[in-house]
């Protein structure tokens, strides 16, 4: 059996990818035509060579501005519902996919179409493709926390819709404590919680540590860099906490794809995960992610087993489906 089989057969999930991440260059042409914008490129290929990531603002314009041909409930729906085929296809089970809200209420798009149209498709994939969902609102830490906590507001007639909330965007000078009352509101609410610490930010020690001591995450996004500090590293373990690693994103973010640094945290009883965090633009869903690191570090099965098995252990899906997949 071939390692790609034994990638693509092996049930998986998913715990950090932005749906506005799986916007694939052709679905950017289809929306474009009908909701009559005009694009700057003539064709997906000319989209896809315009991708140029070398850092975290590099990325960040790009994707922002592609945002902007979703438009209607419709979009938002296909928009899920794609990735939601792409994961069926790879055999992801199970998925905790961030929405970015205030990415759309910027530009004029109502919270409950962005909202709607996702949950719609979570339904559809749940019955149809057997990929089952809980989704998760990312603030965006390069805005105020005013702006955070009137969409937490905007999210309490929607609670039912959301297994918690995340940090997203631009790490630098924007850190945890500055959401620490929006996401002590959250956690009231039943909401779990997790945060970006970006890899290689500035501050990123401090970050990591603030997660840990004020936010009292229940999981951290990325955390590579917890590995610098044994203390940090002792505390995670002994919490339990997930770490979602993005192997192909660090690549292009930071030039890195984390092997050594996966294995690392495995060794101290880290649980990482492996991810795919903006796969249309990296141009890598979860096998891709998985095939990366047996190809550039020569990962095992057993060591892919290890990564998968953490995702559901640290999934935040209820005690009785994941028993399901322990
Ligand atoms: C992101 Cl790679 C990355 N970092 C921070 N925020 C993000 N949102 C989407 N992708
Ligand atoms: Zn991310």
């Amino acid at each position: 059996q071939s390692m790609l089989d034994f990638v693509q057969k092996l049930p998986k999930a998913e715990l950090h990818v932005h749906l506005e991440g799986t916007l694939e260059p052709e679905h950017i042409f289809s929306l474009a035509q009908r909701n009559g914008i005009e694009l700057e490129y003539k064709t997906p290929d000319e989209v896809i060579a315009a991708y140029d990531f070398h850092d975290l603002p590099s990325f960040l314009s790009i994707y922002y501005a592609a945002m902007d041909v979703l438009r209607t409930e419709e979009d938002f729906y296909e928009l899920a519902l794609h990735y939601f085929q792409r994961a069926a296809a790879q055999n992801v089970v199970y998925v905790e996919p961030f929405f970015d809200p205030q990415a759309h209420t910027s530009r004029g798009v109502a919270f409950e179409t962005v909202i709607n149209g996702i949950h719609r498709a979570q339904q559809e994939a749940a019955a149809s493709l057997g990929v089952e969902s809980n989704l998760i609102l990312c603030f965006l830490r390069d805005m105020s926390a005013e702006s955070a906590a009137e969409h937490l507001e905007m999210a309490i007639p929607h609670i039912d819709k959301l297994i918690g909330v995340g940090l997203d965007s631009d790490e630098k000078d924007n850190p945890p404590a500055k959401f620490a009352e929006v996401f002590a509101k959250a956690r009231e609410l039943g909401l779990k919680l997790t945060m970006h610490c970006d890899v290689n930010q500035k501050d990123i020690l401090e970050h990591i540590e603030e997660c840990l001591d004020l936010i009292k995450v229940d999981r951290i996004d990325h955390g590579i860099n917890a590995l610098e500090d044994d203390a940090l590293c002792t505390e995670i373990a002994r919490r339990g906490l997930g770490l979602t690693v993005c192997p192909v994103s660090n690549r292009f973010v930071v030039q890195n794809l984390t092997g050594d640094e996966i294995r690392k945290m495995l060794s101290k009883g880290m649980k990482a995960t492996i991810n795919s965090d903006d796969p249309a633009y990296f141009r890598a869903y979860m096998n891709e992610n998985f095939m990366a690191l047996v190809e550039d570090a020569d990962f095992s099965k057993d060591e892919i087993t290890t990564l998968t098995r953490n995702a559901f252990e640290v999934s935040w899906m209820s005690d009785s489906k994941k028993s399901a997949y322990l």
